[in-house]
C-alpha cells in the first residue's frame, strides 16, 4: 500500500537542473569534483544498507522500515549474521493524487531496497567480531544508513559498556577504511609494475590518491577525481565512497527533539563537512507504528503523540533522495498510475530508460506536463494543450522532478 506523508516538498531540492549543467561543463575540463558529486550525478540508487555496531536496533529498525519481522532482533550482539534484505514503497504523495484524479484502477510507487547487516566491531578488519566478511553487503548498495546509539538503557548491552556516539561513528568508520585499505593493497602493489600502460598508470595514480586519504583517516567519498577518473572510481566498488545517512536511534521522548547524544552527533557531521543532518528516529516508535492495525489517520494520530510528523521512513528515504540526486517522474493512463525514480539532469531517453531499455533505445519524443500543471488541468488531456501546459518534446528534453510523462517510442 501507498502511504500519503508529506515528502516530495524536501526531495524537490534535489541538485537543480542548472547546478547539473554547471557541474557537466565544469567537469569535462577536466578538473576534479569530489567522487561525492559523481556518486550523486552518476552512480545508481539500488539499496540502503543499514550499518552499524551491534545490537543497537539495525533489524529493529529495518523490521519497521519493512512493515515486516524479517529479520532476528534481540537482545545479543552479532544477532544478525546473514543480511536481511526488504523491499519498501517510498511515501509519494503526488502519486496518491494522480492515482485519486484519474480513478486509476492501480498505482504503483518506487520501491528501495533495504539492506541489514551485520553488527561491525572494532577490529572486525583483523577478524575480531564476525570479521569483515560481510562487508561485502554494504559494497552492493548505494547508501549507507550509519546507525548510530543514541539512547540509554542499561538493560540493552552496548559492546563497550557506555553510550558515545562519536567513538562509536568512528570505529565503523575506521573498519570501513581498513577494509577499503585492503581492497586497494592489491592493486597497488600489482599497479607498480605495469606503470608503462597508460590506463593502468591512471587508474594507479588514482588508488594512491585514495589510499593516501584513507590513510589518513578520510573517507574515498572526499577524493578529487576527474570525469575520466569517475569509471575507475566507481568500478572499485569503495565501502568509504557510498554517500551516509547518520541515523540517531533514540529514546522515544526524545523522537521529536533529539538529545545531548543527537546534538554530538550533528556537530560532527558539520565537522566532516556531511551534506545531510543526522536523522533521528526511534526504532522503537518504528517497530509500534509498523505493528499497529488501523488506518493512517490513527498512526499520524500515534506519531503527533510523540510531537512528530513523518515517520523514520519518510525522513531516511527523504536523504537518500538528496544524497542521492534522486527525482521522480509519473506515467498515467486510466488503468495504472506509475512513480519511476531518475536522477537529476537526466535526458528524456535515459529517464524512458528506467522503465525499459526498449524506451531509452527507440526513443522518438514524449508528450510532458508538470506535476501542478496536470492538477491544475485536473488530469484532462485536450485541455492541457489547449492552454498549452501539454508539449512534445525531444531527446535532449532534460527530465524535471514531478514531470507526468507519455513516452513515444519505437
Ligand atoms: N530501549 C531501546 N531498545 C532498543 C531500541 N532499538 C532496539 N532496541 C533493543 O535492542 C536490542 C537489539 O536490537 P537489534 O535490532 O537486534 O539490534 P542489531 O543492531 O540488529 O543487533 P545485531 O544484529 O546483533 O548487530 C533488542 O532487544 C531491541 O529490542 C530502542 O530504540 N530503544
Ligand atoms: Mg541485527
Amino acid at each position: 500500500m501507498i502511504k500519503g506523508i508529506r515528502l516530495f516538498n524536501n526531495i524537490t531540492n534535489a541538485a537543480t537542473q542548472s547546478q547539473i549543467l554547471f557541474f557537466r561543463s565544469f567537469s569535462t575540463k577536466g578538473d576534479k569534483l569530489k567522487a561525492s558529486h559523481f556518486m550523486k550525478t552518476r552512480g545508481s540508487c539500488k539499496s540502503i544498507s543499514i550499518v552499524g555496531l551491534p545490537n543497537i536496533g539495525k533489524s529493529t529498525f529495518f523490521n519497521a522500515l519493512t512493515s515486516s519481522n524479517a529479520a532476528m532482533a534481540a537482545n545479543f550482539p552479532f544477532c544478525t549474521i546473514d543480511p536481511n534484505v526488504g523491499k519498501v514503497f517510498v511515501p509519494d504523495e503526488r502519486l496518491d493524487y494522480i492515482s485519486d484524479l484519474l480513478k486509476t484502477k492501480s498505482k504503483v510507487g518506487v520501491q528501495l531496497e533495504f539492506v541489514d547487516v551485520a553488527g561491525l566491531i572494532k577490529g572486525a578488519a583483523d577478524g575480531e567480531g564476525l570479521g569483515n566478511k560481510f562487508l561485502g553487503n554494504i559494497r552492493q548498495t548505494s547508501l549507507v544508513c550509519h546507525l548510530v546509539r543514541c539512547f540509554e538503557d542499561k538493560g540493552i548491552t552496548h559492546v563497550s559498556d557506555e553510550i558515545d556516539p562519536i567513538r562509536d561513528i568512528e570505529t565503523i568508520e575506521t573498519e570501513l577504511i581498513l577494509a577499503d585499505l585492503q581492497s586497494l593493497e592489491k592493486m597497488l602493489t600489482e599497479g607498480k609494475k605495469k606503470q608503462s600502460n597508460p590506463e593502468l598508470q591512471m587508474k594507479f595514480d588514482l588508488v594512491k590518491r585514495i589510499s593516501d586519504l584513507l590513510h589518513r583517516g578520510i573517507p574515498a567519498r572526499e577524493v578529487e577525481i576527474s570525469e575520466i577518473e569517475w569509471p575507475v572510481f566507481h568500478s572499485l566498488h569503495l565501502l568509504t565512497s557510498k554517500p551516509t545517512i547518520y541515523t540517531c536511534n533514540v529514546a522515544e521522548g526524545d523522537a521529536a527533539t533529539g538529545n545531548k547524544y543527537t546534538d554530538l552527533v550533528k556537530q560532527y557531521s558539520i565537522s566532516k563537512g556531511l551534506e545531510i543532518e543526522p536523522v533521528v528516529i526511534s526504532a522503537k516508535i518504528e517497530s509500534e507504528l509498523a505493528n499497529m492495525e488501523g488506518n493512517e489517520e490513527t498512526k499520524k494520530e500515534f506519531l503527533q503523540l510523540y510531537g512528530l510528523e513523518n515517520n523514520g521512513l519518510s525522513k531516511v528515504i527523504n536523504g537518500a533522495y538528496k544524497l542521492l540526486g534522486l527525482q521522480s517522474y509519473y506515467t498515467a493512463s486510466s488503468n495504472e498510475c506509475h512513480a519511476w525514480t531518475f536522477k537529476a539532469g537526466w535526458t528524456a531517453p535515459k529517464a524512458a530508460g528506467v522503465i525499459h531499455t526498449d524506451f531509452e533505445k527507440g526513443f522518438i519524443k514524449c508528450d510532458t506536463i508538470s506535476y501542478n500543471d496536470f492538477i491544475e488541468c485536473k488530469g484532462d488531456e485536450k485541455l492541457a494543450k489547449e492552454k498549452g501546459k501539454q508539449r512534445s518534446e525531444g531527446k535532449t528534453y532534460i527530465v524535471n522532478d514531478g514531470d507526468v510523462l507519455f513516452f513515444k517510442f519505437n
